[in-house]
């Protein structure tokens, strides 16, 4: 039975780096709690997370795997994160759902480039951070070492809350103890730095630790949860999954001192829009009102479309009623979930603060609020997304299965927030994006699993755009006469060029309704069907402002068609004038690679037209190069990464911004796109 109380709940998400060890972690706890008879392992691909055969076939984790285990009257759910980097939108995902992110390092490899971006994620999020340490039974460890990396990459607040002993069979505990034997440090000066960094985040306690008074170990544990949910103190655990070394401490620590949902991060919920928005903060209580939000969307092969959510407040119940965002109407869950893995467990009820799921309600997706009927459902934010920008064109090996191949890639995108399916206006062609090649190949193997849809793709598209960079005017009038009813419309209108990011705006500056208003919504078609054709390659505009300030129309023949051929008519003819140019994505590149190979790394970025922002030796005699490249210039990174290091190294990539691209790539990107062909009017 699920928890009654909100208090008896514990929400931690794993993440870090791939091949961590973030399976096997969970894996193993599930083990020690008897949550699982049997522990699996990756390489067999019988783990619980691990449960999709993309995941075993490939022994890592591709989407957010759900679980949980109890003890001592704490049910605690863990959500097992993917570590490369194409899949880091769930691990994101999964951070909107919890008050604990554990970031997970590998004694042997140290901080990767994924491991720092998703700490500083949970960061953002305002959640409660904990490192484990992880592989610790591996060979030739320099563990002291990893600490003190750890302490400057991470802070001093990072803080161990056991130590190795006996050569790494077990742990010592140092939040309660001061005394006992350690591989390393002293388990007396780290218990003191625990407790002091603890006690400095509650004020009263500080005055009576300084003031001489002891501190009872109770109380010590209450306030360790209080100085995690505040950010002011990161416990460091010190664990071997495989060989079960530091699992039992890490529950109990999870169990007895982690934020709750009722103490952990606050949570708000925003109604109405712009200035009239209002926050209101949602309580964990069991009595309060119901709120509760998606953050995992997955097709499940029995009981089809699944919703695993967050409920933030209230009590949820299969049999009474709950209405979706600002639908109204009202939903049944008629069957509520609890996930374990790939099962899914059935509840009648689930408490403020759980993890939960429904199936077949077709109108939720990620993100979305459930929320009691003729209520005002709000909005609740969700982690930040990268953009996506790696992108192939494809098209059906077997001809007529374009429509399918539509459906099933609106369903792959519904469950991966990082993943999007666009149709070219230039080049007819169906474009995936995401976040690299791994994640794209990933999609198209579901594909084929899920759809039995195969594809042919082409090489990596960059989404270039266009914009202008000059005022100008245009005219369009269009008239036809060809027997029967005849066509009339004319626009006169200005193009200007706004701030990059800027989008598109559409204004009415009609005077004495030289184009009467019924007809401005044709024109305003005319010149978006414009925007999306561009006029230097194809790409479509942005970042353009359109006034439409005069007109003519004709009583009789004036109709929709006619102002729409006029709109795009006149719009093309400004565009023209505008001075156009074509703009390219800009990728944010960070590189971590062993200091010797700095060199080459800023030799190559400068050769790609990168421009170098910063660089940085890490611990670890490590160099990170942080720098801006052209995204044309770094799709096939990974394998550039690999011919000049040989193999050492890793690299995250995210969408900057968009620039006007340099005069002489221009022309080579004209010179190979077919321009758009003027339609016929
Ligand atoms: N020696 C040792 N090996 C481990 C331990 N934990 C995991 N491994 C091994 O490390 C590899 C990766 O483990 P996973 O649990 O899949 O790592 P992960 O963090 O889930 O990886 P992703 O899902 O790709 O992010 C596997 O071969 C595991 O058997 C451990 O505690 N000790
Ligand atoms: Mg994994």
């Amino acid at each position: 039975m699920p928890v009654s109380k909100p208090e008896e709940l514990r929400n931690i998400c794993l993440v870090g780096h791939g091949g961590v060890g973030k399976t096997t972690l969970l894996e193993n706890l599930l083990g020690l709690c008897s949550s699982v008879s049997r522990i699996g392992t990756v390489e067999e691909g019988n783990t619980v997370s691990d449960f999709d055969d993309e995941e075993k076939e490939r022994g890592h984790s591709i989407s957010a795997g759900v679980a949980y285990f109890a003890h001592n009257g704490v049910e605690v759910n863990v959500i097992d994160t993917p570590g490369y980097p194409d899949f880091i939108g769930p691990a994101l995902a999964s951070l909107g759902a919890v008050e604990t992110a554990i970031t997970v390092i590998s004694a042997a490899a140290g901080i990767e480039v994924n491991t720092r971006r998703l700490f500083e994620a949970a960061g953002r999020e305002g959640l409660a951070r904990a490192i484990v340490v992880s592989k610790i039974s591996s060979e030739n460890l320099d563990l002291p070492a990893l600490v003190a990396i750890i302490q400057e990459t991470f802070g001093n607040n990072c803080l161990p809350i056991n130590l190795p002993t006996g050569g790494c069979k077990d742990v010592v505990d140092v939040l309660t103890k001061e005394t006992g034997e350690a591989d390393f440090g002293d388990p007396a000066s780290a218990h003191t730095a625990l407790m002091e960094a603890v006690i400095e985040a509650d004020e009263a306690m500080m005055e009576r630790y300084l003031g001489g008074e002891a501190i009872e170990q109770a109380e010590l544990g209450a306030a360790l949860g209080k100085a995690m949910a505040a950010g002011s103190v990161v416990p460091i655990f010190f664990v071997d999954a495989r060989d079960k070394v530091g699992l039992a401490a890490l529950r109990d620590a999870i169990v007895n001192y982690f934020p709750t949902p009722v103490t952990g991060k606050p949570r708000v919920v925003v109604t109405g829009e712009g200035e009239s928005a209002k926050e209101t903060s949602v309580e964990a209580r069991a009595d309060g009102p119901l709120v509760a939000q998606v953050f995992k969307v997955a097709a499940d092969p029995f009981v089809g479309k699944l919703c695993v959510f967050r409920l933030l407040s209230g009590t949820l119940k299969n049999d009474l009623p709950f209405a979706v965002d600002d639908e109204r109407g009202s939903h049944k869950a008629g069957h509520l979930f609890k996930v374990f893995g790939k099962d899914h467990r059935e509840v009648s009820a689930l408490v403020a603060g759980d993890l939960g799921a429904v199936a077949k309600v077709e109108d939720l997706v990620y993100g979305s609020i459930i929320h009691a009927p003729n209520s005002d459902s709000g909005e609740v934010g969700t982690p930040a997304m990268p953009t996506p920008m790696y992108s192939l064109a494809i098209a059906p090996k077997t001809r007529g299965d374009e429509g399918k191949i539509s459906e099933a890639l609106a369903k792959l995108v519904e469950e991966d927030q990082t993943l999007r399916a666009t149709h070219d206006a230039q080049t007819a062609e169906l474009v995936i994006s995401g976040l690299g090649d791994l994640h794209l190949r990933v999609v198209l193997a579901k594909m084929k699993r899920r759809f039995n849809l195969e594809v042919e793709t082409k090489s990596p598209k960059i989404p270039y755009r266009e914009t202008i960079s000059a005022k100008a005017d245009g005219h369009y009038r269009h008239k036809k006469q060809t027997g029967g009813a005849g066509q009339f419309g004319e626009v006169y209108l200005r193009v200007e060029p706004m701030d990059r990011g800027g989008g598109f705006e559409f204004v009415d500056d009609i005077f004495g309704g030289s184009i009467p208003s019924q007809f401005l919504p044709a024109v305003e078609k005319g010149v978006r069907d414009c925007m999306d054709q561009g006029v230097v390659a194809g790409y479509p505009l942005q970042d353009v402002r359109v006034v439409v300030y005069d007109g003519k129309y004709h009583p009789v023949d004036s109709k929709e068609v006619a102002f729409r051929t006029a709109g795009r008519g006149a719009m093309r003819d400004a565009i023209a004038k505008a001075k156009p140019v074509l703009l390219e994505p800009i990728v944010n590149l960070e590189v971590v690679v062993p200091a010797q190979f700095m060199g080459d790394i800023t030799g190559d970025m400068n050769g790609r037209r990168g421009r170098i922002q910063g660089m940085d030796q890490l611990p670890g005699n490590l160099s990170v190069i942080k720098a801006q490249v052209p995204l044309a210039e770094v799709t096939t990174y990974n394998s550039q990464l690999r011919s000049v290091t040989g193999g050492q190294g890793s690299y995250s990539m995210e969408f900057s911004h968009y620039e006007p691209v340099p005069g002489n790539v221009q022309q080579q990107i004209v010179a190979m796109s077919t321009k758009p062909k003027d339609e016929e009017e």
